[in-house]
């Protein structure tokens, strides 16, 4: 019809088809029954359950794309993409845990394990059983992997591994960790390791004041040794690694609005019941701007990660079109719960009334997966051809 509705202010939901709106609901019952019931306690304490992983592995919200044979759910990405929305409306740290699941963990044993591994682990991981985790980043190199100091040094059998891995999520209990090193070439390789292998520990990093319910912690590998049946056979470079992150920065450009679209829905319910001056706040102009904006870049937001994942299911997309989504979404979720915080007023500063609580994830959000700058700089380098960093 032709009837504006001002939570699908382009209709969106018009634009699924009957199995993807029946996901996207099985999602939203689950975040809302189950996620959002345990949020306030999860983020205070900065608890993270495995029984999340496993809930989540039981609806099929774990390698949501990966093949059925697998265990996955084998959904294409426009899927996913609303399954992310879903859990970040309830909180980033929540799909925080997905993602790194989904995109950083199984879809690289997917595309670059061999048949042994995917065998091995894909099913567990699916089942939420295992919990995965994925070492990128270093403590000395964060937007810049290329520079990496871990190293695969060839032994009789596999590979030592040594170095130290930062900011990894999942990792302090992660039962697979799945870890980029250089080899005795200078080649980035990835590797699948086990917890309670030698020399390999994870330790937690205390006093995040955000993505308090996604555990977070450092990998250090003293010379753990890996067999050849661990290494990933053929991916070299960090187009392995890279493969992994145009998935995960897709989820995360669809996740940051489910959690504006929170923020927003809050607010506006906020000020239609507050009154001040003897009247509702939603009955001045000031407040009622601040709403149109959020309207507006949410509805545009959503848009653009419809069209980028129909683009993925029909065959793919440019690198560059998901360093736009993921930047502006991000950038334009923080922004809102900036703006929403603020319409609040006091209460908007208790964690009870969840706003604060996804502004401090969306900080979070805006620099993991690539910085809001550094992805700039990649669409800077598609547009001049000149690379500045
Ligand atoms: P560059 O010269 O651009 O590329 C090197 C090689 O990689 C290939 N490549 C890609 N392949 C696939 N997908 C992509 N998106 C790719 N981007 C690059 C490229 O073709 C090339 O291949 P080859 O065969 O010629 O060697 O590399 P660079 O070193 O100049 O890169 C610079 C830059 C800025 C693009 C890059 O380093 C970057 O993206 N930095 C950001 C780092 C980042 O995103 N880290 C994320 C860590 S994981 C994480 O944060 C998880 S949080 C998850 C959660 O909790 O939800
Ligand atoms: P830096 O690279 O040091 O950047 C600092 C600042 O400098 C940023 O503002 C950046 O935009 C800017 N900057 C950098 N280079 C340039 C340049 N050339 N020009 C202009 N400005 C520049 N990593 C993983 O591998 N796996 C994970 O699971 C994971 N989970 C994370 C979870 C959390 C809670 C957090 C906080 C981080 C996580 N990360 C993970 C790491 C994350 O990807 C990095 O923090 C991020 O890539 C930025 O790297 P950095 O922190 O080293 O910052």
């Amino acid at each position: 019809g032709n009837a504006f509705q001002w939570d699908d202010p382009l209709g969106l939901d018009s634009q699924l088809a009957d199995d993807e709106r029946q996901i996207r609901d099985a999602a939203a019952a689950y975040c809302q029954d189950r996620l959002a019931a345990r949020v306030l306690q999860d983020f205070r304490e900065q608890r993270t359950e495995a029984a999340v992983f496993r809930e989540m592995g039981e609806l099929g919200l774990l390698g949501a794309t990966v093949p059925e044979t697998y265990g996955g759910a084998g959904l294409n990405y426009v899927c996913y993409g609303l399954i992310a929305r879903e859990v970040e409306r309830v909180d980033s740290g929540y799909r925080s845990m997905m993602s790194v699941q989904s995109s950083l963990v199984m879809l690289p044993i997917h595309v670059f394990g061999t048949e042994a591994q995917r065998q091995q682990y894909l099913p567990r991981l699916a089942s939420g059983e295992s919990i995965g985790c994925f070492g990128l980043t270093e403590p000395d190199h964060g937007s810049d992997p290329g520079g990496m100091a871990t190293r695969a040094r060839k032994a009789p059998g596999g590979y030592l591994l040594r170095g130290n891995k930062m900011w990894i999520t999942n990792a302090p209990i992660a039962d697979v960790f799945v870890v980029w090193a250089k080899d005795d070439d200078g080649a980035i390789r990835g590797f699948i390791l086990e917890k309670g292998w030698k020399g390999l520990s994870a330790p937690v990093i205390h006093g995040k004041v955000g993505l308090r319910t996604s555990i977070t912690g450092e990998i250090v590998m003293d010379d753990v040794f890996v067999p050849e049946e661990n290494a990933f056979p053929e991916v070299r470079g960090l187009k392995g690694p890279f493969t992994c992150l145009n998935s995960a920065r897709y989820g995360i450009a669809w996740g940051a609005m489910g959690a504006a679209e929170d923020c927003f829905h809050r607010a506006r319910q906020y000020v239609l019941d507050r009154r001040q001056f003897g009247r509702p706040l939603a009955a001045n102009q000031l407040v009622q701007k601040k709403l149109a904006d959020m309207l507006t870049e949410i509805a545009l937001g959503l848009q653009g990660c419809l069209r980028l994942g129909r683009m993925k299911d029909d065959g793919g997309a440019p690198v560059e079109a998901t360093s736009i989504l993921k930047r502006n979404n991000c950038g334009k979720a923080l922004d809102i719960a900036r703006v929403a915080r603020d319409m609040l007023g006091g209460n908007g500063i208790s964690d009870e009334f969840g706003i604060a609580r996804h502004l401090v994830n969306l900080e979070v959000v805006n620099t993991y997966e690539g910085t809001h700058d550094v992805h700039a700089l990649i669409l800077g380098r598609a547009i001049t051809g000149i690379a500045a960093f």
